[in-house]
């Protein structure tokens, strides 16, 4: 595919990603105008890269016809929120809203994956006004509090920045450290509680 069917292809993603970040930045603004707590801290969003997209298409067995179907998560939309429970909220106020359909769930927190890693996913459709008409794509959304994001963005980067496979003792090591901040989670959790701050 050359560099200007790519830009065509990705357009549209980028555009959602975008109003989706105006989006739920509006939610956060719309909570502290009324003197709420907003369940959403931050949000962020990226479009995956061609050279990722074809690796995973690759590595998946994935044919080019198929890419817009199969690779879920070429938009992407992280929601960080303070504390665990929050992230039900999220999911509830994403749920409820006329402007976005839930396609799946993967709840990596109830499941936390093997490396450690927990996080809510949610992929949805989402329509985006193009010059060619309404344009339906998927977003990946993904739910995380501060501290799982904490430890997801720096096993990312060692993983990604080691050059030698990572051995199974510091995959404990990593697994380990996920375990303490999961911990670390629900005591804070527990302390807004008791001050009544959730
Ligand atoms: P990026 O750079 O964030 O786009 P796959 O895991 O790719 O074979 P699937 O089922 O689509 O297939 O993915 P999955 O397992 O639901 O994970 C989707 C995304 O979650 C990943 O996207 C990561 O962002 C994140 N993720 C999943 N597992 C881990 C993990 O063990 N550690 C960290 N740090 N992040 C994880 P990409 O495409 O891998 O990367």
């Amino acid at each position: 595919m050359d560099i200007l069917l790519w830009h065509e292809i990705l357009e549209p993603y980028e555009l959602a990603v975008k109003e989706l970040q105006v989006k739920f930045r509006h939610l956060i603004k719309e909570h502290h105008g009324k003197g709420l707590y907003s369940p959403i801290e931050s949000v962020s969003g990226r479009v995956k890269s061609v050279s990722s997209i074809l690796e995973k298409m690759q590595r998946k067995g994935i044919v080019p016809e198929e890419m817009e179907e199969q690779v879920e998560d070429i938009a992407g939309i992280r929601i960080i929120c303070q504390f665990v429970e929050d992230i039900e909220k999220v999911a509830d106020l994403i749920q409820k809203r006329s402007d976005i359909e839930i396609k799946s769930e993967k709840d990596y927190i109830r499941h936390m994956k093997d490396s450690g890693y927990r996080s809510y996913h949610l992929i949805v459709y989402y329509t985006v006004e193009t010059m060619n008409g309404p344009k339906r794509i998927q977003v990946e959304i993904q739910i995380r509090t501060m501290a799982m994001d904490f430890w997801a963005s720096l096993e990312h980067q060692l993983r990604y920045k080691s050059d030698v496979e990572i051995p199974e003792h510091v995959s404990d090591d990593l697994k380990k450290c996920a375990d303490v901040i999961a911990e670390t989670d629900q005591e804070m959790q527990r302390i807004a509680k008791e001050l009544k701050v959730l």
